[in-house]
């Protein structure tokens, strides 16, 4: 039986559970009868009243209401197709939604089912993943319940050497929701780190299938520390880590917090799509934090210091060496000096 997570509406058919959601949603707080919801769905009013109950056991609360029926009280922050994409209003992302009560890794699912033909603007959600992707083969952590964890999948009609915009764009909308949701202000590190007061609060991971001219699909993965506490942040993490809770000190709807991320995705993709990449370059420009800053950037066993200078149209990071040359880097991780 489809719940309210397992693929959600991944065949576009709609759980019980959803729909009888959506029941109560339309009469916005009022008392739904076991009647209408057993004629609108054609069950039973046992199996109704299954539903209810299995609804209460993931956090929805109801109350019944004698000889009248029953009224939906309150629902759960649970990233689930049914509570994201209410009230949700994109052009592309978000056409389909696959949300998991825990998965091996976002990417790794998105990815799959881009290869099998999953079109633009499906987007994949975990409570938990116990495979967590960071870059070079690195772990993220990933505890349920807590944080978002979401893939989604872009088909834009750009070259392979382009594809690094497409980090530059999610970390635009990752620190638009953060303000719109926090009043924060974060930066951004090259080349995908977002952080707060210093700490990484969110980490992207874009991958991509692609041939000699042509992107077949990119993979925008992206992981945001929303409510994640102190204590389940393990003792080697290469940097300093926070999460908008231990920010703001207070809960952050996670939820809320997706939807204003997802709406900053589609906003800054529609602007790509139609004006090109400057925009996003620019709003990039403005939150980075290492403009002049003197650097160390690492990838595998070489290591070159220098002044951050920018990044140019490809996203390579602009490093002006101590003999004055300009060397554009493509990879690595930088250590601020
Ligand atoms: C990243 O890698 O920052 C990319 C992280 C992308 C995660 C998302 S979650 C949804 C999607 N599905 C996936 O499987 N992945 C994506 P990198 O720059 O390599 O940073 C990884 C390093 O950050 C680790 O080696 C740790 O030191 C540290 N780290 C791990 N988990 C963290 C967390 N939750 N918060 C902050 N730092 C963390």
């Amino acid at each position: 039986m489809k719940d309210l997570f397992a693929q959600g509406n991944e065949t576009g058919e709609k759980s019980l559970d959803q729909r009888i959601l959506e029941l109560f949603r339309e009469k916005k707080g009022g008392v739904v009868s076991g009647e209408e919801l057993s004629s609108a769905l054609g069950v039973s009013r046992t199996a109704v009243w299954k539903h209810i109950k299995t609804l209460k056991a993931i956090g929805y609360r109801f109350t019944a209401i004698p000889a009248q029926g029953y009224r939906l009280v309150s629902s759960p922050d649970i990233l689930v197709p049914a509570e994201i994409s209410s009230g949700l209003v994109t052009r592309r992302i978000g056409r389909r939604f696959i949300c998991f009560r825990e998965t091996e890794s976002t990417n790794m699912v998105a990815f799959r089912m881009a290869e099998e033909g999953a079109e633009e603007g499906t987007v994949v959600v975990a409570e938990a993943q116990h495979l967590g992707k960071g870059r070079l083969g690195r772990r993220w952590e990933s505890p349920p319940g807590v944080n978002l964890y979401c893939s989604l999948i872009l088909r834009p009609p750009i070259l392979p050497t382009q594809a690094a915009q497409l980090t530059f764009l999610s970390a635009v909308a990752v620190t638009r929701a953060i303000t719109e949701m926090t009043l924060l202000q974060p930066v951004i590190k090259w080349p995908n780190d977002v952080l707060v007061g210093g700490g990484k609060v969110a980490g992207l991971l874009n991958e991509m299938s692609a041939e000699t001219e042509k992107v077949n699909f990119i993979v925008l993965g992206i992981g945001i520390n929303i409510n994640m506490r102190r204590d389940q942040f393990p003792n080697d993490l290469r940097h300093p880590a926070t999460s908008l809770a231990l920010e703001t000190g207070r809960e952050v709807s996670r939820l809320e917090f997706t939807r204003a991320l997802l709406t900053a995705l589609d906003d800054s993709y529609d602007a790509y799509l139609t004006n090109g990449y400057d925009t996003i370059r620019e709003e990039w420009l403005s939150r980075f934090s290492m403009n002049g800053r003197e650097v160390r950037v690492t990838f595998q066993n070489n290591s070159q210091a220098g002044m951050v200078m920018g990044i140019d149209d490809d996203g390579a990071l602009l490093l002006r060496l101590h003999d004055g040359r300009v060397e554009r880097v493509l990879a690595g991780d930088v250590t601020i000096l």
